[in-house]
């Protein structure tokens, strides 16, 4: 890059006068040589870095750097052990062990390197598809390994938006159904405008086995999930995922961004916050967005980004609203601590029998 600052000062030169032209034209001849010699070393090729991957619900630091880059992403297949609900265990199959796999954040115009690596007590094959590239079977293929076996495939992020990956190893209704889906946020050129907090929310719906509760061990239900009857629709992979202590956290005054996917395999999400009105969405997390929005439908597969100031204290509640997954474990929280507003909301008689929200 420094041989073209040369080349254009040269330029500047030209301009001056006449004289100086020979001088110039050695200026840009020697810039130009520098180019291609820069080339030949590989100095000209974009930086390498570590894609950031965090726990739930974390999401990686917005991109700063003003060029592209070749990120360089490591995802390991896991089938796993873990807690859907309470006294419930399920055999999750996993992108690094948890549901959803850790979110990616890549900028557009970025060269991603993705290896995939398949756990060797894997029983199964697997792969991953992102919905961010653009390729035959957005890298399922090329990335489909046996246990034990790891493969690469490297894409340019073209278009900026978020974008659910998932495996699609045959069949790919069991590989989501059991678990396997994230998203990868590729971020325009220009960047996101600054929030005071981002946070990663997947939803999905499993079939179990037994019913809903039935303790112990459940095994999958594939037929449950062909006639597209949960037993558990969920947030971030299992009932409570985002309650209690695990609740989300923010300050009175914050503005909020929630990257907001549906992994499925079946079910849509109309995605609502309880107390709160998103101030923008993003709907299907299109580059266009609306402003002020109740609830926002995100498909299988799909994605959303919302955003939304808390003027207010008190505790917000994420939910499906279709209603009934409510009782399914599609429920979070977002506990907002700070001054109380009364100008904007105040009880003036407390009811008998607060609802707990
Ligand atoms: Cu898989």
């Amino acid at each position: 890059m420094r041989a073209w600052s040369v080349r254009s000062l040269a330029h500047h030169k030209v301009g001056w006068s006449w004289s100086g032209l020979g001088v110039s034209l050695a200026l840009v001849l020697l810039a130009l040589l520098g180019a291609a010699m820069a080339c030949r070393t590989g100095a000209g090729l974009p930086p390498r870095e570590e894609a950031q991957l965090l726990p739930l619900p974390g999401v990686p630091v917005p991109i700063t750097r003003k060029g592209p880059a070749t990120v360089v992403v490591r995802l390991d297949t896991a089938e796993a052990r873990g807690q859907l609900a309470d006294g419930v265990e399920y055999e999750y199959w996993t992108f690094n062990g948890t549901v959803p796999g850790p979110m990616l954040r890549v900028r557009e115009g970025d060269t991603v390197e993705l290896t995939v690596h398949n756990d060797a007590a894997s029983k199964h094959p697997h792969n991953i598809d992102l919905h961010a590239v653009t390729g035959p079977g957005g890298g399922a293929a090329a990335t489909t390994v046996v246990p034990g076996q790891e493969a690469t495939v490297r894409f340019k992020a073209l278009n900026p938006g978020l974008y659910i990956y998932h495996c699609a190893a045959p069949p790919p209704y069991d590989h989501i159904a059991n678990g396997m889906y994230g998203l990868i946020l590729v971020e325009p050129k220009a960047g996101l405008a600054k929030v005071d907090r981002e946070f990663y929310v997947v939803q999905s719906d499993f079939y179990t086995q037994g019913g809903h509760g039935e303790k112990g061990l459940q095994g999958y239900s594939q037929q449950k999930m062909f006639s597209e009857q949960p037993d558990y629709v969920v947030f971030n992979g299992a009932v409570g995922s985002l309650l209690g202590d695990k609740a989300l956290r923010a300050s009175v005054g914050d503005t909020v961004r929630i990257y907001f996917g549906v992994g499925g395999p079946n079910k849509p999400s109309s995605f609502h916050v309880i107390g709160e009105i998103f101030d923008r969405v993003y709907p299907e997390a299109a580059s266009e967005s609306m402003q002020n929005v109740q609830t926002t439908l995100v498909p299988p597969g799909g994605a959303a980004i919302v955003e939304f100031k808390l003027e207010v204290p008190g505790n917000f509640i994420l939910v499906d609203h279709a209603i009934g997954r409510v009782a399914k474990g599609a429920l979070g929280m977002i506990i907002v601590e700070g001054p109380e507003a009364p100008e904007i909301f105040q009880a003036v008689k407390q009811g008998q029998a607060a609802s707990g929200h």
